[in-house]
């Protein structure tokens, strides 16, 4: 077995929390021969249902969990940390408009970036899971001036994850089956699920599906479908988004070949989109946290709009919390 590394979830009493550190306990996030010690964060108000889930961790009996520690304490909490999981953020309250949800939580993960940036150790990873996910990312790095911004990740794997199965269905193949779909931009109603590269068992999905079915149909509901969930389990997705960091992550230390996956990364201009913002885009993962954005894809007039679409949200995000950025 190898010796443990230290794994730091924020929110981890959560419904997300709940999920994602059994699973990361039972060895799925970084391999079955992984030593864990798991560091959970919650604020005061999560340390009594965080005692819970200590409790359940404990009877789960993980073979590969070493350590389980709690904290309010951001410092002690990232300390030493390889795998940080930013989950925990303010949800939309009753009459919250956007403007004030961005600004809560700007404030939550500037404090998160400024210790992360203090303790973090080198090479530390990040994966902004808590909404509004990219901007997040964006906050917390730009107060982690030490770190590369590189670093800091956000998540758009259950964007992709919702549509690969979308597009199995309708295709009426395995969920394996599925390959290259794409997110692009926001973790929000404005991405940007792409089908003009994947591939259904190794036939063009556009070759399978129809241009009127993927406007009408697969856009909107990849983009609505957090809504969905939430219409028909009265609460939001938990299960699929704690699998969906699980994968994240996963791909990104042991690698998965040639496999696309969608990451919110901090843009360099690729595809003409703005610098700075953390825009989800195509990348092959290489292992050891080694990603590379997937380069030089055509994109025709539809894609075009939409990639445009969804940046415009993400400048404008930015903006709203620009005096809230340092330098
Ligand atoms: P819950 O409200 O069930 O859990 C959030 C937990 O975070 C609570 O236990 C709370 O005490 C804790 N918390 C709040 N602020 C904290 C802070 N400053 N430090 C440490 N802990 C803190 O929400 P849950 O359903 O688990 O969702 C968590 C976040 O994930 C939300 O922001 C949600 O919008 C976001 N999501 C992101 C998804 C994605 O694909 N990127 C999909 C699922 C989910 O909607």
């Amino acid at each position: 077995l190898l010796p443990p590394l230290k794994v730091a979830v924020t929110g981890a009493a959560g419904q997300i929390g709940y999920a994602l550190v059994m699973r990361i306990a039972s060895g799925e996030m970084l391999g079955k021969d992984q030593l864990i010690d798991l560091s959970l964060i919650e604020t005061d108000q999560g340390m009594s249902p965080l005692r819970g889930v200590m409790m359940e961790l404990e009877d789960g009996a993980f073979p590969l969990l070493n350590k389980v520690t709690a904290t309010t304490d951001l410092n002690e909490g990232f300390g030493d940390a390889a795998f940080n999981l930013l989950v925990g953020a303010t949800p939309r309250g009753p009459g919250m408009e956007r403007a004030d949800l961005m600004a809560a939580n700007a404030k939550i993960f500037a404090e998160q970036g400024k210790a992360l940036n203090d303790v973090a150790p080198i090479g530390a990873k990040i994966l902004v899971v808590g909404n509004p996910a990219n901007t997040n990312a964006l906050v917390a790095s730009h107060n982690a001036p030490d770190m590369w911004p590189e670093q800091f990740v956000a998540m758009t794997r259950l964007d992709q994850s919702r549509a690969a199965a979308l597009l199995a269905e309708k295709a009426d193949v395995p969920v394996k089956d599925v390959d290259r779909v794409i997110i692009w931009g926001n973790h929000s109603a404005t991405q940007y699920p792409d089908l003009s590269h994947a591939r259904v068992g190794g036939k063009w999905a556009k070759s399978i599906v129809d241009d009127k079915w993927i406007t009408d149909d697969f856009i909107p509901r990849v983009q609505k479908r957090g809504a969905e969930v939430i219409d028909a389990r009265g609460a939001s997705s938990a299960a699929s988004a704690a699998s969906a960091a699980i994968d994240a992550v996963r791909d990104m230390q042991l690698g998965s070949g040639d496999a696309w996956q969608s990451n919110a990364i901090p843009s360099d201009g690729s595809y003409g989109i703005a610098d700075g913002i953390w825009y989800s885009v195509p990348t092959v993962c290489h292992g050891d946290s080694h990603y590379r954005r997937v380069q030089k894809l055509p994109i025709d007039e539809f894609s075009a709009k939409m990639m445009t679409k969804t940046e415009k949200e993400l400048i404008a995000e930015r903006d709203s919390v620009r005096h809230l950025l340092p330098g």
